[in-house]
């Protein structure tokens, strides 16, 4: 049976800056697990895969079962309904919440976090598998069983439209970019190789291969896939490099004060194309095996030898067609492709190639070595260990690169997955206090935050990264909080101030129930750090400055991804800053007064100027106005406005009250974050998470005084979502990157119900009468 480990090391090639604190892995172990134990397994896969068109989310249970066995609580308090007519009563909220926070309790690791699932993208596994075929490693990294779990999860995702007829007919057979997403030919063209470089051969699957060629052929081929896929191709050895666009590492050579860069690129922008450069630079192809020349027929319309690889360079399927180039691009590219590229690859233009990939290489290196060798994300991950391999197969980079691998992928009832990072440790528990704190069930849940306590003091970043940061491109680290873990160490500007929050609210809790409050000085340094985070204009973005200009998003070549060239300013990151700034303020007033005045008075202004018209605000991190309009609420709220004193508020609430629905619930689908343009979930379903958040907010901005209501109604629909055993079922995919990609939050289905029905308890009904 598959056991989920956690907080620890295993092999002589990991580096760890704080014992592993925060490492999630899955391990198989032949000899583990009572029948009932690998029954309940099964009957979880099954139902999964027997419903996976009208639930295409799973719902992480095969850590929760293992979790909810070690870790059981009993008796369960018995189940609360509430009619539409009924009263919510106190007693009712605080009994949803005990068994909300009870449920979630029990799905606490021993180091402080809450382990989860952190899938969702589906172009991720793709990348791994074609790394490790090529690099010869696949079966020494990955055992028989992982391979048949990645096997399931492809096969659980391929889209296989829903028919009376035909139960289990592919109507469609492609994958999407995304696990909820329609097919694209990125995500059919990568996840089908990744099945044949996975075993199966092309009439495999009962039918599924077969399916899956034709969505491919009958899109018009792998010609028609984007730029990634074609890079990705390229180097398996399906698709000819001269078909794909130019990727030059010499970018990295030109003078920073270039707008175009990298340094001045989105962290995640130049991470990704760093490691593309180096293996376009050299025209890096893998061996050429007899599946490689069987998927050169199999991925095509016309034969091989008569692809025409230089019209390729600019096809993309209407499916994946997010962001299409513009006209300036093509000429860009066909400049490059068409004049510089013959002079870089002979004598003596090619010398200047070489030192460009000299320095990319460089800095390949520094990025491992500062992240412990996970990789600020789950692309540059592979690829970077795929350069270290093509640098030298036997070197030590790419030995101490293995280990990590096993830090992305995780096990649900769906079947294995790459996760968009190294999973979300930090962002997640520092929520989940935040949500247990604000039912005031202080006393009662000690334990529960004295572990993820010590999680939160456990993860900062305690040092900058090496050497001289200009010459790296990076922003000082030293007091940030990173989205996953302290070896991870990517400082971010909202995970520093959820972490910022969440240490403040408890070292405001005794430290008899919650543990010693962290350091002042470690304090300092966290405000040092948002402080040093924010632009001109008052906002804040992810990782770092903006340091360049929106009209570089022109030269964005993903065609599926929007918004990726730089960084810039976000409600959410601003907002998150303002709180967290907010509360260091009460607590030490004195320190650097003047800076964080005007740190809070600038980002306030700015997340007013950047609210929409009516009333809302864009949420670029999850779906989608109901979270952007969250944070820009909360922005304002924590300096003083309110929905009586600020128009601001008042539009906000307005815009929330506008879109409730006649469940008393919200619901909002990830097409918002795509077009921009609200949109309610099919058939006006209501969400737990939305809900949550819209409720949140307008607590926040003082609804009750003004309307009970509405919150009265959402707090029905909440009680009533909840599962028998305290739990929340999980609905549709919450979190968004690039406007168009979608990853899977797991935790939310549980922290943002308690945290709202924690608010209504203490805020709402408790506050009544005074
Ligand atoms: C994340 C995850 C966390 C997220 C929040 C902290 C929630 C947000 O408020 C700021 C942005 C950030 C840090 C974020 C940025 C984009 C990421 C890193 C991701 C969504 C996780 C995966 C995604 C990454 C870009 C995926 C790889 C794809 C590329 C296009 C490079």
């Amino acid at each position: 049976m598959w056991k989920l480990k956690i907080a620890e090391g295993g092999s002589p090639w990991l580096r760890t800056t704080n014992n592993h604190v925060g490492r999630q892995f899955w391990e198989f172990d032949p000899n583990l697990g009572t029948p009932e134990d690998l029954a309940a397994v099964e009957e979880a896969r099954k139902s999964f895969s027997d419903n996976r068109f009208v639930q295409k989310h799973s719902s992480d249970l095969l850590m929760r079962l293992q979790f909810s066995g070690e870790n059981l609580i009993s008796p369960v308090l018995p189940q609360v309904k509430i009619e539409d007519t009924d009263d919510v009563t106190e007693d009712m909220v605080e009994n949803t919440l005990k068994r909300g926070v009870d449920f979630y309790s029990t799905i606490q690791a021993h180091d402080g976090h809450w382990p989860g699932d952190y899938g969702g993208p589906m172009f991720l596994l793709p990348g791994l598998i074609i790394t490790l075929s090529i690099t010869g490693a696949l079966n020494t990294v990955l055992s028989e069983q992982h391979k048949q779990e990645m096997r399931r999860y492809l096969f659980n995702h391929q889209a296989r439209n829903f028919s009376y007829l035909y139960y289990n007919s592919n109507e469609d057979g492609g994958w999407g970019l995304h696990i909820e997403g329609p097919s694209t030919m990125f995500g059919s063209v990568l996840n089908y190789v990744t099945l044949r470089l996975l075993g199966e051969g092309p009439n495999d699957g009962d039918g599924a291969m077969e399916k899956g060629r034709d969505w491919i052929l009958n899109h018009g081929g792998a010609t028609n896939i984007t730029s990634w896929g074609k890079m990705w191709l390229s180097v398996l050895g399906a698709f000819e490099w001269s078909g794909n666009n130019p990727l030059p590492p010499e970018i990295w050579l030109l003078p920073y004060f270039l707008p175009i860069h990298p340094g001045r690129m989105w962290c995640h922008c130049r991470m990704v194309y760093l490691p593309m450069s180096y293996l376009y630079g050299k025209r890096f192809v893998g061996p050429i095996t007899s599946t490689i020349l069987s998927l050169r027929k199999e991925l095509f319309t016309v034969p091989y030898h008569e692809v025409n690889w230089n019209e390729a360079r600019n096809l993309c399927a209407k499916e994946d067609l997010y962001y299409p180039h513009p006209l300036v691009q093509d000429i860009l590219w066909a400049s490059l492709h068409k004049i510089v590229e013959p002079v870089l690859m002979r004598w003596p233009g090619a010398n200047l190639r070489e030192k460009a990939i000299r320095t990319a290489i460089e800095h390949i290196h520094y990025e491992d070595e500062n992240t412990r060798y996970i990789c600020i994300g789950p692309v540059n991950k592979v690829l970077n260990m795929l350069c270290c391999w093509v640098e030298d197969p036997n070197s030590e980079a790419f030995k101490l690169h293995l280990p990590r691998i096993h830090d992305f992928l995780w096990l649900a009832e769906d079947g294995m997955k790459m996760q968009g990072y190294n999973g979300s440790q930090l962002w997640d528990t520092s929520f989940a206090i935040q949500a247990i704190l604000a039912t005031n069930l202080v006393e009662e849940y000690g334990p529960v935050l004295k572990k993820a306590h010590s999680f939160v003091k456990n993860s900062q970043v305690l040092e900058d990264c090496p050497g001289d940061l200009n010459y790296w491109y990076r922003h000082i680290s030293k007091g940030a909080w990173p989205f996953s873990t302290a070896d991870h160490g990517w400082p971010i500007s909202d995970c520093t101030a959820e972490g910022l929050k969440a240490a403040l609210l408890l070292s405001e809790v005794p430290k008899e129930i919650v543990g010693e409050p962290i350091d002042a000085k470690r304090l300092y340094d966290a405000v040092n750090v948002i402080i040093s985070l924010q632009n001109a204009d008052g906002g804040l973005a992810t990782y770092e400055l903006t340091r360049s200009y929106p009209w570089l998003e022109l030269i964005n070549p993903a065609e599926t991804f929007g918004d990726i060239v730089i960084d810039y300013p976000y409600v959410e990151c601003t907002s998150a800053a303002i709180q967290a700034l907010i509360s260091f303020r009460k607590l030490y007033p004195g320190h650097r007064k003047k800076e964080v005045d005007e740190c809070i008075e600038k980002a306030v202004k700015f997340i007013e100027s950047i609210q929409a018209a009516d009333g809302s605000w864009y949420g670029s991190w999850a779906v989608c106005f109901t979270y952007g309009t969250w944070f820009g609420v909360k922005g304002l709220v924590a300096v003083g406005k309110t929905l009586k004193n600020s128009s601001h508020v008042a539009k906000a609430c307005e815009f929330l009250l506008s879109k409730q629905q006649p469940s008393g619930g919200w619901g909002e689908s990830y097409l918002s974050c795509q077009d921009k343009v609200y949109s309610n979930l099919e058939g006006n379903r209501s969400h737990v998470v939305n809900t949550a958040w819209a409720m949140l907010a307008l607590i926040g901005a003082g609804q009750a005084e003004v309307d009970q209501k509405p919150l009265d109604r959402a707090a029905r629909y909440l009680i009533n979502a909840q599962m028998e055993n305290g739990d929340f079922p999980q609905q549709e995919i919450m979190g968004v990157f690039n406007r168009n990609c979608m990853i899977t939050y797991a935790a939310y289905r549980n922290i943002f119900p308690i945290w709202a029905l924690g608010e209504y308890r203490c805020q709402v009904l408790l506050q009544q009468g005074e």
